[in-house]
């Protein structure tokens, strides 16, 4: 063994750490990524635990969010509620948050161009509305349902824009999950949104762990050493021909009006759908991925609402900062005050 190698390994208790945690990469973490582990059941086992721990919190999450729509979530892995706020609100709540101008951050993967503004207190203060929906009491339970965490979510306002001059195609078109374990991502639409607009797509059903799953996962985690880039860092893609084999059917597109709220589990597949030219659509945009190795779904130190609710906004300085460093690469650029859907 090279000096260099010998110095990689003195990572390597890091890497036995990461294993109780949501670390993803196969590619960086040679634990999870060894094929002969993989072989014997790292993989799958860290898979089944995570989720026979997030139903088990989803369980005690339950109580507060409608029946009808915990059996939507639980069969299909997402829930669709059209006319989410009621008509005059949505309306002055998108008018708020589409003229105004806020700090953007942007990013371009290929030809399409994703840019968000932070929530954060300022915007909560100045639109009541957004105070009012993030604090609602059916939005509240819905997420943290989905999320199997009462965690706060990041949010932000994104605009999405597509066939934009850039080189290379958009990763985030190829059916994907974003990691292993059960994790949230929330749209409310701003902009009716029809189907050759790239909506977002989901393959119903595609958060169960059932036996098809596992064994495609197991067979992943083994040949993970010949996949793509994207896979091999934990999100892994699917070919739409490989559904059937899952027992899945092919991915639902959200074609939806604008007050639309779409919630779903991020393990299941799912990508942007085609579009047929240039689009923008902008949305409400919430994320949640907490640590999944645990029992509790109660509230952690990133949820204290004075830290909560400022967490989307110091998380760019955060990574600007990394960046800065060495460590971390920072894709989000910043874009100046714009308004969310600015050309
Ligand atoms: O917003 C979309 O169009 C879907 C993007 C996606 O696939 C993702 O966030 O993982």
């Amino acid at each position: 063994m090279g000096p260099r190698a010998l110095l990689r390994w003195w990572r390597a208790p890091l890497w036995l750490i990461a294993l109780a945690t949501g670390a993803k990469s196969f590619a960086d973490n040679p634990i999870l990524g060894s094929e002969r582990l993989n072989r014997r059941g790292l993989h799958v086992a860290r898979l089944k635990l995570a989720h026979r721990l997030a139903w088990a919190r989803r369980r005690r999450l339950a109580a507060a969010v409608p029946r009808e729509w915990c059996e939507q979530f639980d069969r299909d892995g997402f829930v669709e509620l059209r006319d989410f706020l009621p008509p005059d609100q949505f309306e002055r709540l998108r008018q708020s948050l589409l003229s105004g101008s806020f700090p953007t951050r942007e990013q371009q993967q290929g030809d399409t161009l994703t840019r968000r503004v932070a929530i954060g207190p300022e915007l909560r203060r100045a639109v009541p509305e957004l105070r009012s929906l993030l604090d609602d009491r059916r939005w509240r339970p819905l997420l943290a349902y989905v999320a199997s965490t009462r965690s706060e979510p990041l949010y932000y306002i994104q605009a999405i824009f597509t066939h934009c001059p850039g080189v290379g195609s958009d990763p985030q078109l190829e059916l994907h999950t974003d990691t292993f374990h059960p994790s949230l991502k929330a749209w409310l639409f701003l902009t009716d949104v029809t189907d050759d607009q790239a909506p977002l797509t989901y393959v119903a059903g595609s958060h169960r762990l059932t036996p098809e799953r596992l064994a495609w996962e197991q067979a992943r985690s083994i040949t993970i050493a010949g996949s793509d880039r994207l896979s091999q860092r934990g999100s892994l893609r699917v070919a739409p021909d490989e559904l059937p084999a899952l027992n899945l059917p092919p991915p639902h597109r959200f074609a939806v009006p604008a007050n639309t709220l779409v919630v779903i589990d991020t393990c299941g597949f799912h990508a942007r759908g085609s579009s047929a030219g240039p689009h923008a659509r902008a949305e409400i945009w919430a994320y949640a991925r907490r640590t999944p190795f645990v029992p509790w779904t109660g509230l952690d130190a990133l949820s204290i609402p004075s830290i909560a609710i400022r967490r989307a906004q110091w998380l760019p300085h955060i990574v600007d900062w990394l960046d800065r460093l060495g460590f971390k690469k920072q894709v989000w650029l910043r874009a100046g005050r714009k308004r969310p859907m600015d050309n």
